[in-house]
């Protein structure tokens, strides 16, 4: 039987990431009635659930961060890179600013949202439970309009290893980490190289007693260049903030710098390395996406800066077997084609005595056991295994939730490709927006950057519904073939297609392999959603 209603509202937001305060504070701010409903205890999505030691920003302040001057001008940032917990507190900043709280339920869980064609409303099911989880409430709320910012990484993965039900210590998904976990003097293990891997293995190896990396890639990291960020430079960099936000609207990626127009053999040789040189220097992405325009288009320009790169970081790992595991004379797939993570001492951490890696390609994993993890060659012992493997990325914060439209399920609809209007609706699903989500530049643009700028998009869309009078609106299927054309044209321009990775879903067996981003920039992006609402959005849009 359903719920009767308990709450109404013009727009339900869903979800307490970057995406959803921003969204909660532009829609309220434009007149709507609205609310939040979030998952988690506190705010912050990824930054809230990813509390494992090491946890880390990989883009530098000020650029991660919202532009408002209100925001802007009352915050201090600590640090170039933001660890997680300064994040968190980073969120709390933007609640008590923008007042937020008091239009938040946190441990509110939306299950379902059923469209309902005869009032052009959506019915929520919103499920409440406790810090232990333990459900007390179940209720239903009606919107006109409901704004999914359930972020890229909500749904996370665990492969299937045989035997894991059996291992007897503890075992936790970097994405679900307990803050209560041990790692002191323990025996860890982790699997997996990507981001979270990384900054775990870093952060863990001086503490442990012992720790074992299960890598089946190795992760092509970058020096991350952390930095204090002093008074001084807080108030510096705050007398040109807003230039410096204009800046950003017109980079591929949303940063301060951009591809350099030079291709990588139209210069000296001496020139290229003093190029490398120079950005690898500068720390952070510089040497992945400030680098030679030609970089993850041209196969020779790609080994290249592989060959540079690999060159720098053998020279920092001692042992010849484990330099050959993490910078493999040949290079297992282009360079910057899987996500690069930014490292602190990463590679150094196999120096020790403790730290080593098994290859899961020449050795893989077996079972699990009571104690430990059998691989073909050996059997390991473990107090902790850490399963640093990732999620079901971009699609999954939405096909995970019973989402249904006039006439199916998003996931029933996304089965076999995802199909979306801008990466930000999608047909037969009225009224419902969706932020940082597939089809859209999510992988390849800061998290702030595109909350803002779709954001401000959907704010306006609602804007003009309710002043023309219109019930329903969503795409047309015709602009969603296109939009897919689009997005797959721009995806096959570069090495990256090449590359299984989870920016084409390779990650999770049996989806889809598609381009699961928007590859072309978010500038065009931007150009893309503005054009998107000519003619009174009719051109595109079904409007009721
Ligand atoms: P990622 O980047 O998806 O990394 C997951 C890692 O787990 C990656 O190294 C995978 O290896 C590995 N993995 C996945 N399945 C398996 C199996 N079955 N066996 C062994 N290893 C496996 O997730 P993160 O949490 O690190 O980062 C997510 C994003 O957060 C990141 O991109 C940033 O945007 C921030 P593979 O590389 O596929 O061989």
């Amino acid at each position: 039987g359903s719920l009767p209603c308990s709450d109404e509202y013009d727009v339900v937001v869903v979800g307490g990431g970057f995406g959803g305060v921003y969204s909660l504070n532009n829609i309220r701010s434009l007149n709507f009635t609205t609310h939040m409903y979030e998952a988690g205890t506190g705010l912050g999505g990824i930054w809230h659930w990813n509390c494992y030691p090491g946890a880390r920003v990989d883009t530098d302040t000020p650029v991660y961060q919202l532009y408002a001057p209100e925001l802007y001008k009352t915050w201090k940032w600590k640090e170039r890179y933001s660890g997680r917990d300064e994040m968190v507190d980073y969120f709390n900043h933007i609640a008590d600013v923008w007042d937020l709280r008091k239009d938040i339920t946190l441990g509110a869980r939306v299950t379902q949202a059923h469209w309902h064609q005869d009032s052009c409303r959506w019915h929520l099911t919103v499920v409440q439970s406790s810090a232990d989880g333990t459900v007390y409430k179940t209720s239903v709320t009606h919107c006109k309009s409901v704004v999914f910012c359930t972020g890229f990484a909500s749904k996370h993965y665990i492969p299937p290893f045989f035997g894991m039900d059996k291992f007897g210590g503890t075992m936790c998904h970097t994405g679900l980490w307990s803050e209560d976990i041990q790692l002191a003097g323990k025996r860890v293990a982790v699997i997996g190289t990507g981001a979270s891997g990384v900054q775990f293995v870093q952060e863990a190896s001086p503490v442990a007693a012992q720790l074992t990396l299960f890598q089946r890639t190795p992760n092509m990291a970058l020096p991350m260049g952390q930095a204090v960020r002093d008074e001084s430079w807080n108030t510096h960099y705050k007398t040109t903030y807003p230039e410096q936000v204009e800046k950003m609207k017109t980079t591929y990626a949303g940063f301060l710098y951009d591809f350099d127009p030079r291709m990588t053999f139209a210069v000296s040789e001496e020139e290229r390395l003093a190029f490398y040189e120079d950005l690898f220097c500068k720390g952070g992405m510089y040497f992945w996406l400030g680098t030679f325009a030609d970089m993850l288009k041209n196969k020779k320009a790609n080994d290249a800066a592989y060959e540079f790169w690999r060159n720098k970081t053998i020279t920092r790992i001692h042992d010849a077997a484990a330099a050959e595991r993490l910078a493999p004379k040949v290079a297992p797939h282009a360079f910057g084609t899987k996500r690069i993570s930014l490292e602190q001492n990463y590679f150094e951490q196999f120096n020790r005595d403790t730290v080593s890696i098994v290859d899961l390609n020449t050795d893989p994993i077996e079972t699990f056991t009571n104690k430990g993890i059998k691989t073909k060659s050996a059997e390991h012992e473990f107090d902790v295994i850490v399963l640093a493997t990732g999620f079901d990325s971009v699609t999954g914060g939405l096909t995970q939730i019973d989402i249904r439209g006039t006439e199916t399920t998003i996931k029933d609809k996304w089965e076999k490709g995802v199909w979306t209007h801008l990466g930000m609706m999608t047909a037969g699903f009225p009224n419902l927006f969706f932020v940082y989500g597939p089809q859209a530049p999510t992988a390849f643009v800061t998290g702030p950057q595109c909350a803002e700028g779709q954001g401000n998009w959907i704010g306006d869309t609602l804007v003009y519904m309710r002043a023309h009078g219109i019930e329903s609106l969503q795409p047309r299927p015709e602009a969603e073939v296109k939009w897919k054309e689009h997005v797959n044209e721009t995806a096959e321009d570069g090495l990256f297609k090449d590359t299984k990775s989870w920016y084409f879903g390779d990650n999770i067996p049996g989806k889809a392999r598609e381009s699961l981003n928007y590859m072309a920039g978010f500038p065009l992006y931007r150009k893309k959603c503005a054009e998107a609402t000519g003619n009174g959005y009719k051109n595109q849009f079904i409007l009721a």
